[in-house]
């Protein structure tokens, strides 16, 4: 074919796979441009229920922190926001103006003090009940221990309230694929069971394996491929997170 001849589209062909392409290039960098904005302790507002944000929620050592910062492609965001002795704080990052990523505190191994977990329920309960613009919330489970008693209470309580779940099994390299394939399968069996209406998914933060489909998962809840949906100005590298405020609403609630 001649160079300077025009070239005719084959849209059936050519097109979806640049779409998907470039729509997984734009939800990145929608997801890239992800900060730290304030850590909220129990008893202080949260900041301006509006716009919309997912929340994430497993067990303590789950990969929670791990798996956000695969998410947002950055290699210590949900760390930069780990204050010692503040293990009971909301942990909010800006996407842009309207869209946040929400990181709930971790809930304990099977042997914390009966009023720890209380405290840690009523905290987390409190903001699934309470928070309008909360449009899904990331379930982490181990692969190797899924469904421990605080998770079954965090899906009881998603089911309840309706709210939309996306189940996360991390860690899948420490077991072989067909362990994972098995755990995965024997997961969604249980939560079928359960009735729960939602989504469940392998995932290694160690070698990425599963964090598109996350990203994925999170572009639709936050409808971060809208055409509306803002880019938001990046702050200048290496500013902003470490001085970001402590908290950021006003005051008690
Ligand atoms: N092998 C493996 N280790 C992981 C993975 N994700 C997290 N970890 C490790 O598990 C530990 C807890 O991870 P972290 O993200 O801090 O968990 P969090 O307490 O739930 O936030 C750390 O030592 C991580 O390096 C993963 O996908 N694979
Ligand atoms: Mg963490």
């Amino acid at each position: 074919m001649p160079g300077n001849q025009r070239r005719i589209p084959r849209p059936e062909r050519a097109r979806p796979a640049s779409d998907a392409a470039g729509a997984d290039a734009l939800l990145r960098r929608r997801l890239r441009a992800a900060r730290f904005r304030c850590a909220i302790p129990a008893g202080v507002a949260l900041p301006p229920d509006e716009g919309a944000e997912v929340a994430f929620v497993g067990r303590s050592n789950v990969g929670k922190s791990s798996a956000i910062n695969r998410l947002v492609d950055q290699v210590k965001l949900a760390r930069v926001a780990r204050t010692p002795g503040r293990t009971r704080a909301l942990n909010f990052f800006d996407l842009d103006a309207r869209r946040r990523l929400v990181d709930l505190p971790g809930y304990g191994y099977a042997k914390v003090p009966e009023a720890e977990r209380r405290a840690w329920a009523g905290l987390v309960e409190r903001y699934l009940r309470s928070r309008a613009a909360l449009r899904g919330v990331v379930l982490l489970m181990d692969v190797r221990r899924p469904l421990t008693p605080l998770d079954q209470t965090l899906l009881d309580w998603a089911v309840e309230m309706a709210i939309p779940l996306h189940v996360v099994l991390t860690k899948s390299d420490k077991l072989s694929r067909g362990a994972a394939a098995s755990a995965l399968a024997a997961t969604r069996r249980a939560l079928a069971r359960d009735g729960a209406s939602l989504s469940v998914q392998l995932m290694s933060s160690l070698d990425g394996s599963g964090v598109d489909a996350l990203r994925r998962q999170v572009g639709v809840w936050l409808e971060l491929l809208d055409d509306a949906a803002g880019d938001a100005p990046s702050p200048p590298a290496g500013s902003g997170q470490k001085e970001a405020p402590a908290q950021c609403s006003g005051g008690k609630d």
